[in-house]
C-alpha cells in the first residue's frame, strides 16, 4: 500500500485544554482537522519505529477516527499499534496499558464528560511513555506545530477489523487488537481484596453501578458481576453508545439524577456509584448520603490501608488546588507529605512518577493512585467497596466518623456555564485587578487573611505553571477559588469552588449549600457576578 502525503494548511485554535483538544464532533470531522492535530501529535513525538495504544470512550466518531489514525501511524512509521477490541479502551484502561507494555504513549479519543453524538463534543489527547497526560511543554510543541504544518502523510488502504482481538498488519506497521477490560481488570484483582468484597455481596450487599451509556459498562460487569459476585443488574446504562444514549455522562447529583434518587428513595440499595463517558472520574453515594469527591479523597487516606495494594501506607498525598484541604488534615495526622497543583491530572504525574505521592484526587469527582497515571473511576469504586467490606459499616457512619475525627470541610462548586468569553474574561480580569487590595477587608462577617492568583512550581522539574486561578482565603479557614474551565466547547464556564471547615464536634451535619452561605454571598460580591455575567444562580451545583 501506499503513503500519501497530503498538503493542508494550519487550522487555528488546536490549542490543548485542560485535558487534550476537545471541539464539537462536527468541528473534528472538518476538512483535515482531525488529521493536522493528529500529525501534529506524530511530528512532536516522532513516531518512527515507535508503538503506541489507541482507544476511545466510544461515542460518535470514535471508530472512524481511529481508522484514520491507524492509517496515519502507519505513514508516519510506527512499528506497532495496541488498540482496544472496537477501538474502546477507557482512560484508566488506556493508561494502564501504555505502561503495561512499555510504549512510547498513547492517543486516547474522548471528551470525556462531555456528550457525544453529531451535535455534541469529540476529543484527542496524548498520554507519555508513563500512561499520564501530555505536560503543558509537550502540548504547547503540539498546538505550535499546528501552526505551522503544511502536510500530513495517510497510508492508502482499507480499515482494520477491530471487532475482535487479533493481528493485523497495515503497510508495515502491525495493529494488535486487544480486549479492553481483560488486563485492567487483573490490575485491580492485584490491588484489592476481591475475596472480601465477594463475601460482602454473598452476604446480601446490594449496590447500584451507573455506566451512563459510557465506556465502563464492559468494565463494571466483569468486575462487579462476574467476578466479584454482584447480583445481576447491579449494573446499569452498562452498554456504551455513540451517543451516550443522550445522557451527559459526567457522575455529578445533577446529571446523574437517577442515581441520587434512588439512593435516597425507602429502598435504596447500600451503594451508588457512576462513572463520566471515559471512566476516569467517580461519584459514590451511601444510602441517603452524598460523599463529595473531596471528602471522598480524604476517607480514602484515612482507609487505603485496608486494601492489600496500598498495606504498606501512603508515601504522600496530591490534590488539586481547588479541592478541599480536607485530604490534607488526614495527610498531617499521617505525617506524610500534601501536595497542591494546578487543575487537571497532568500536573500529578511527576509527584507520582518521583514516589512522592501514592493517592490524588480533585473535587471534580477525580480519584486515582500510582497503578495508572489517570484518575481512575472504577479504582475509587473498588477502593470504597474494599474499605466497606473491611470496615463493617454503612457509608454514612464512616464520613460521620471521619468528620468527627478530622472536622468537616463543607464544600461546593458552583458552575455558570455558557457565559459568552469577554464577560468571564473581564470578571477574571477585575478579580485579578482587585487582589492587593482584598487582604484585611471583611466581607459577610468574613476577614480576608489573603489573596493570590495561584502558581506553581513543580517540585519534580521544576517547572512553573501561572494563572491557575484566584484565591481568596478567609481567616478562619474559608476560602473561595475563581477559575475559567479549560474542557468547554461553548462560550466560557466559570467555576467558583467554595469552603469553609467546622472543627467540630458541633455542627458537622448541616447542608453544605447553608454552611456556606455567607462564603457563597461573599464569592458573588468580590467577583460582581451578577454585574459582569448577568446571572445570579449557577447552573451546575456540585
Ligand atoms: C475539568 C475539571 C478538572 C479535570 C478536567 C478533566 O477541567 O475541573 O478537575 O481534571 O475537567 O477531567 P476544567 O478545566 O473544565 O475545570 V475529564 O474526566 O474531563 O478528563
Ligand atoms: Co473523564
Amino acid at each position: 500500500s501506499q503513503i500519501t502525503t497530503v498538503p493542508t494548511a494550519p487550522i487555528q485554535g488546536q490549542k490543548p485544554g485542560t485535558s487534550g483538544l476537545r471541539k464539537k464532533t462536527a468541528v473534528f470531522m472538518g476538512r483535515h482537522y482531525l488529521e493536522n492535530f493528529v500529525q501534529s501529535i506524530f511530528d512532536v513525538v516522532e513516531c518512527q519505529g515507535k508503538t503506541f495504544v489507541l482507544g476511545g470512550d466510544g461515542r460518535y466518531f470514535n471508530d472512524r477516527a481511529a481508522q484514520v489514525i491507524l492509517r496515519m501511524a502507519a505513514a508516519n512509521g510506527a512499528a506497532r499499534m495496541i488498540v482496544g477490541q472496537g477501538a474502546i479502551l477507557s482512560t484508566p484502561a488506556a493508561s494502564h496499558l501504555i505502561r503495561l507494555n512499555r510504549t512510547d504513549g498513547g492517543i486516547i479519543m474522548s471528551a470525556s464528560h462531555n456528550p457525544g453524538g453529531p451535535d455534541e463534543d469529540f476529543g484527542v489527547k496524548f498520554n507519555m511513555p508513563n500512561g499520564g497526560p501530555a505536560p503543558e511543554a509537550v502540548t504547547e510543541a503540539m498546538y505550535r506545530r499546528t501552526l505551522e504544518l503544511a502536510e500530513y502523510r495517510v497510508l492508502e488502504a482499507q480499515d482494520v477489523d477491530l471487532s475482535r482481538p487479533g493481528r493485523h498488519r497495515l503497510g508495515g506497521m502491525v495493529v494488535d487488537v486487544v480486549d479492553p477490560v481483560a488486563d485492567y481488570a487483573a490490575l485491580m484483582e492485584g490491588l484489592f481484596d476481591f475475596a472480601a468484597i465477594r463475601a460482602l455481596f454473598a452476604g446480601g450487599f446490594r449496590m447500584r453501578m451507573d455506566s451512563m451509556c459510557a465506556v465502563t459498562g464492559p468494565y463494571a460487569v466483569e468486575i462487579m458481576e462476574n467476578r466479584l459476585g454482584a447480583a445481576k443488574g447491579t449494573c446499569v446504562n452498562a452498554t456504551p453508545l455513540p451517543d451516550f444514549g443522550g445522557m451527559h455522562p459526567d457522575p455529578n447529583p445533577t446529571w446523574a439524577r437517577a442515581l441520587m434518587e434512588e439512593m435516597f428513595s425507602p429502598d435504596a440499595p447500600d451503594f451508588g456509584a457512576a462513572s463520566d463517558g471515559d471512566g476516569d472520574r467517580n461519584m459514590v453515594v451511601g444510602r441517603g448520603i452524598y460523599v463529595s469527591p473531596s471528602d471522598s479523597l480524604a476517607v480514602l487516606a484515612a482507609n487505603v490501608h485496608l486494601a492489600p495494594g496500598y498495606a504498606g501506607g501512603l508515601k504522600g498525598v496530591a490534590r488539586s488546588m481547588p479541592t478541599s484541604a480536607a485530604a490534607d488534615r488526614v495527610a498531617a495526622a499521617l505525617g506524610i507529605p500534601a501536595y497542591e497543583t494546578p487543575t487537571g491530572w497532568k500536573f500529578f504525574g511527576n509527584l507520582l512518577d518521583a514516589g512522592k505521592a501514592t493517592i490524588c484526587g480533585e473535587e471534580s469527582f477525580g480519584t486515582g493512585s500510582d497503578h495508572v497515571r489517570e484518575k481512575d473511576g472504577l479504582w475509587a469504586v473498588l477502593m470504597w467497596l474494599n474499605i466497606l467490606a473491611a470496615r463493617g459499616q454503612p457509608v454514612a457512619a464512616i464520613l460521620r466518623e471521619h468528620w468527627q475525627r478530622f472536622g468537616r470541610n463543607y464544600y461546593s462548586r458552583h458552575d455558570f456555564e455558557a457565559i459568552e468569553p469577554a464577560r468571564a474574561e473581564a470578571l477574571m480580569a477585575a478579580l485579578r485587578a482587585s487582589l492587593p487590595g482584598l487582604p484585611g477587608r471583611v466581607v459577610e462577617g468574613l476577614e480576608i487573611a489573603e489573596a493570590d492568583d495561584f502558581a506553581y512550581t513543580d517540585p519534580v522539574d521544576g517547572s512553573v505553571s501561572e494563572r491557575q486561578g484566584v484565591r481568596v482565603m478567609f481567616r478562619d479557614g474559608s476560602r473561595i477559588v475563581y477559575r475559567l474551565s479549560g474542557t468547554g466547547t461553548e462560550g466560557a464556564t466559570l467555576r467558583v469552588y467554595l469552603e469553609r471547615y467546622a472543627p467540630g464536634p458541633e455542627g458537622l451535619a448541616l447542608d453544605p449549600q447553608e454552611a456556606l452561605a455567607p462564603v457563597i454571598r461573599a464569592a458573588h460580591g468580590l467577583a460582581g457576578i451578577a454585574a459582569h455575567t448577568g446571572r445570579e444562580n449557577p447552573d451546575v451545583v456540585t
